[in-house]
């Protein structure tokens, strides 16, 4: 077990703690990483929802929250109108996220002249405007007064995996073109609003990996400003290779930061084992590393029933964490005993290594160099059964 060890690597991180040390006092480096995990932790999503009724808001609200149609809380759906009034739905991981349903404009209570005051328009971080099969004189009003308020939208149109079934049966049928027909379509009437470029993503809430929702995805991630994304990143279902690779990115940045906390807020000696690291910081960021690759067992419920797959079946697909359903700290004890025969030799080797390097805070970059191995050994371990999951759910059935 355990990572790819090799000494360049361990020096050029090493490299990379001593530049975080000169950049000044370590109190200052711990303060500052202090200060931005808690505006990490302080920053909110805030994603709204509109466009006519059955156009498929709330399935969308639903998609994005992982959850099937018939879970408990999720958004009612439907074919006759359903959503008659605004309504917020946190993620059901990720309290930082909300996803607002709103009415479509022009409906009883929201006239089309009021609607963005009556919906609180300033809250949200951006729109998306979902449409079904045609582009409605709605979809238009409302681009025009969500673009006049300086507000960020992003017109999707759902339902493409019904567009595309009804499209297959017509003779020379090309999924290429029909795509591009409709997507056409869709921006010359927005072209009609006085939007230069309109943002068009042509998806299917049962298809989050086909289409354009990836695309919708990194239009997004550009848009927003790095704590924002990092949120979003997090958040997001774990539907494709791509998005389990942004994933641990987003996580390799964050270990780093917290073991650079790790080596200042003073080393521990962990009970039964030789190492001397913060155990809370080590099983705070693994349960977050374990619940942002959709590990646990509340996550693999939630993919079972979407994807029509026994529970059992995508929990033993993952090879690294075999019958673990909740991250707790006797787990992380006995998988940093498993790791202990790996970290204790390479710690002392990299210590060595790393005297001349630090100097006097030898101590404390012991402490540094444990935390982000183990976290790091830790994060590849995530990806790998994230990665046998996501093979187990596109395995076809026999
Ligand atoms: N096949 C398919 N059906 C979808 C998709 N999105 C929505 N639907 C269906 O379209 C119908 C309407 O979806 P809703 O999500 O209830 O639409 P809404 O915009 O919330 O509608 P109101 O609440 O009435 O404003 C439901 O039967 C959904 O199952 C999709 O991407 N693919
Ligand atoms: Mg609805």
């Amino acid at each position: 077990m355990g990572i790819a060890l090799t000494k360049s690597l361990v020096k050029e991180e090493l490299q990379r703690f001593k530049a975080a040390k000169e950049e000044g006092n370590i109190e200052d480096v711990k303060a500052k990483i202090m200060k931005d995990m808690e505006l990490l932790n302080n920053t909110t999503l805030h994603i709204a929802i509109t466009g006519d009724s059955g156009s498929g808001k709330s399935s969308l609200v639903n998609a994005l929250r992982e959850m099937t149609d018939e879970e408990k809380d999720s958004a009612p759906t439907g074919e006759i109108e359903m959503t008659k009034d605004k309504q917020s739905y946190k993620h059901p991981k990720f309290p930082q996220v909300t996803l607002w349903d709103l009415p479509g404009i022009g409906t009883p209570n929201f006239k089309a002249d009021e609607y963005l005051k009556q919906v609180n328009f300033r809250q949200y971080d951006f729109f998306i405007i979902a449409s079904g099969e045609r582009f409605t004189e709605n979809d238009v009003k409302l681009a025009c007064e969500i673009k006049e308020m300086k507000k960020k939208f992003y017109y999707v149109r759902t339902k493409m995996d019904v567009s595309i079934s009804n499209n297959k049966k017509r003779k020379n049928f090309s999924e290429e073109k029909t795509l591009q027909e409709i997507r056409n379509y869709c921006i010359q009437r927005l072209r009609g609003t006085g939007e230069h470029s309109p943002r068009v993503f042509l998806i299917s809430r049962w298809h989050l990996n086909n289409y354009e929702f990836p695309l919708l995805v990194k239009a997004l991630e550009e848009d927003l400003d790095a704590l924002k994304r990092h949120v979003l990143i997090m958040a997001l279902p774990t539907f494709s290779k791509e998005v389990i690779k942004k994933k641990e990115n987003a996580m390799s940045d964050l270990i780093w930061k917290l073991s650079l906390l790790s080596c200042t807020v003073g080393a521990i000696p962990i009970p039964g084992l030789s190492l001397a690291c913060d155990i809370g910081i080590l099983v705070s960021t693994m349960r977050k590393i374990f619940n942002c690759f959709g590990l646990d067992a509340e996550s693999l419920r939630r993919l079972g029933e979407r994807v029509g797959k026994p529970v059992d079946e995508l929990k033993s697909a993952r090879k690294k964490f075999q019958g673990v359903d909740t991250l707790t700290k006797e787990f992380v004890i006995d998988y940093l005993q498993k790791s202990v025969a790996w970290i204790t030799v390479s710690t002392v080797e990299l210590v060595l290594d790393f005297v001349p390097v630090v100097g006097s805070v030898v101590g404390g970059g012991a402490s540094f160099v444990t935390t982000y191995y183990m976290l790091k050994n830790f994060l590849s371990d995530a990806v790998e059964d994230a990665q046998n999951v996501l093979a187990k759910v596109c395995e076809k059935k026999e």
